[in-house]
């Protein structure tokens, strides 16, 4: 193994407050009826900052300025007027990316690499992308004269902080919309950076507001009865009570759930290649993505082969310090979802199923997995059903394509799939075949503004990026 000498990117390029109130009507104002909470770097458990919990009344202080933006600024506004400002915060973001890659990694756990050169990148893509849709709404689908629905009540999780905003905001704000976004409270700091960015872009009071705090506060806000559109992203079990919450109502409803992807190796795949999506699939992120190649399907002709070299790899990872750049998995998100890994892959192993990991040392403070293999594994086994949204890969095996599909199509997810092969032609019958959103082939993980991306059964439904994004947003 080399040894490389750490160059963490400078802490001291953040300016973390020590405290932060909700922004509501384009200002930073106290909750009313809320108690604060604190937000906590999951590589050190240090205390970042307080942050304040917006309880029903002042969701309803947001919900209002959304309106009132909506009605008298936002609506009216020409599009290639909106557009302005949405160039004007991407640029933003361009400017400020080093500070929030740091934010984000210190607040999510992580690595700053993926921050620096994934996350943040993307999200300022998002704003151009979108930026470019707001004076051409015509095209996106929605019928020759779209309207925005009025306010959206957006709440995303903990796992990609700041894009899961962008996937959000920007989309609705092209299309005329304005918004109550309320983060996930174990990462609100990078939200709140955005609520500055939108402050220094002078984007009209009450177009965007931030309400930070836990699942109440996101209860409120869509229950609120001023919202029209609801756009969540997050586990399947809330996703479910949303959508029983709203029914009846005249509410819009997109839903971005869990997933349990097939990662498909056939026996042609080009190796080294392979090697490499595999580990991006689960290990990108900590593993916690939706769209996570958890399930590795490998065709039994290749299965030494391909676990021999996976392994071998996996003990090149290095774990550890997110702001480090040559970390390559860094911190569990919270307590909670160090729980939940440990639990089901001591499940695994309990059903019988084989576990590996590399010898790696853990940092003492805070919270860590190692990159993790499960072999013999059944497609009855907990870890193949469930989401574990951790580093944890569980391998099954399979003879022919029509197996592979079968067992691939076995959950009841359906949020993307992948598939390694040199045929084309089985690329494009296996993707018709595979009950997913998303299917990548001979790639993993790839994101682009202009593709849509959503789930088939239990991941939801809608679809976000792209055209298909915006016309979410829009009424026919
Ligand atoms: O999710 P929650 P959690 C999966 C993943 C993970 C599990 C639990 O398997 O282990 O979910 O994670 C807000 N009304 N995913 O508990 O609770 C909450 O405050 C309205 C997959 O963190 O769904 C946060 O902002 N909002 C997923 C957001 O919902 C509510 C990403 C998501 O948190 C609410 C995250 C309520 N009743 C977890 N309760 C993906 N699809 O990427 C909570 N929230």
């Amino acid at each position: 193994r080399f040894e490389y000498a750490p160059a963490p990117e400078s802490r001291a390029i953040v300016d973390i407050k020590s405290s932060y109130g909700l922004f509501i009507n384009g200002a930073f104002t106290d909750a009313t009826d809320g108690k604060p909470f604190k937000t906590v770097s999951p590589a050190s458990e240090e205390v970042l900052a307080e942050v304040s919990e917006a309880g029903p009344a002042d969701v309803d202080k947001a919900v209002r300025a959304a309106r009132r933006a909506f009605e008298r600024v936002w609506g009216p506004m020409a599009g290639r007027d909106r557009a302005k400002y949405l160039f004007r915060i991407a640029r933003l973001i361009q400017e400020r990316s080093r500070e929030l890659a740091v934010l984000e990694s210190l607040d999510n756990g992580k690595p700053i690499r993926e921050s620096r050169d994934v996350d943040i990148p993307l999200v300022a893509a998002h704003f151009f992308y979108y930026a470019g849709w707001a004076d051409k709404l015509e095209y996106a689908g929605a019928g020759e004269h779209p309207q925005p629905w009025g306010v959206a009540g957006q709440v995303i999780p903990w796992n990609f902080p700041m894009l899961m905003l962008a996937w959000k905001i920007a989309p609705a704000l092209a299309a005329g919309n304005t918004v109550v976004l309320k983060p996930a409270e174990t990462t609100p700091l990078t939200a709140l950076a955005f609520a500055e960015i939108c402050q220094q872009a002078d984007l009209p009071p009450g177009v965007v507001n931030i309400v930070t705090g836990a699942g109440r506060t996101g209860q409120a806000l869509v229950e609120h009865w001023g919202v029209d559109k609801v756009a969540f992203t997050g586990s399947t079990e809330v996703g479910r009570s949303i959508a029983k919450a709203v029914a009846g109502s005249d509410k819009k409803v997109t839903l971005e759930l869990g997933g349990k992807a097939a990662n498909i190796v056939f026996e042609d795949a080009p190796i080294d290649q392979t090697i490499e999506g595999i580990v991006n699939g689960i290990f990108f992120n900590q593993g916690h993505v939706c769209c996570a190649g958890s399930r590795l399907l490998v065709q039994e002709s290749v299965y030494d082969e391909v676990l021999a070299r996976l392994k071998r790899r996996m003990g090149t990872l290095r774990v550890g310090d997110p702001l480090d750049k040559n970390t390559d998995i860094g911190a569990i998100n919270s307590s909670a979802q160090l729980a939940k890994i440990r639990e089901l892959s001591q499940i695994g192993e309990d059903e019988g199923a084989e576990r590996w990991s590399p010898d790696c040392e853990l940092p003492a403070e805070g919270f860590w997995f190692p990159p993790t293999v499960f072999t013999g594994v059944s497609q009855a086994h907990r870890i193949a059903r469930e989401e574990i949204f951790g580093p944890v890969l569980s391998v099954l095996t399979f003879r022919t394509p029509a197996e592979a599909v079968e067992k691939a199509n076995n959950t009841p997810f359906g949020l993307s799939a992948g598939i390694w092969t040199e045929k084309g032609s089985r690329i494009l019958w296996m993707a018709n075949q595979l009950r997913a959103g998303v299917v990548w082939a001979n790639t993993f993980n790839r994101f682009d503004p202009a593709s849509p991306f959503g789930g088939y059964k239990e991941s939801g439904y809608g679809r976000e990026g792209g055209r298909h994004g915006l016309e979410a947003y829009l009424a026919h």
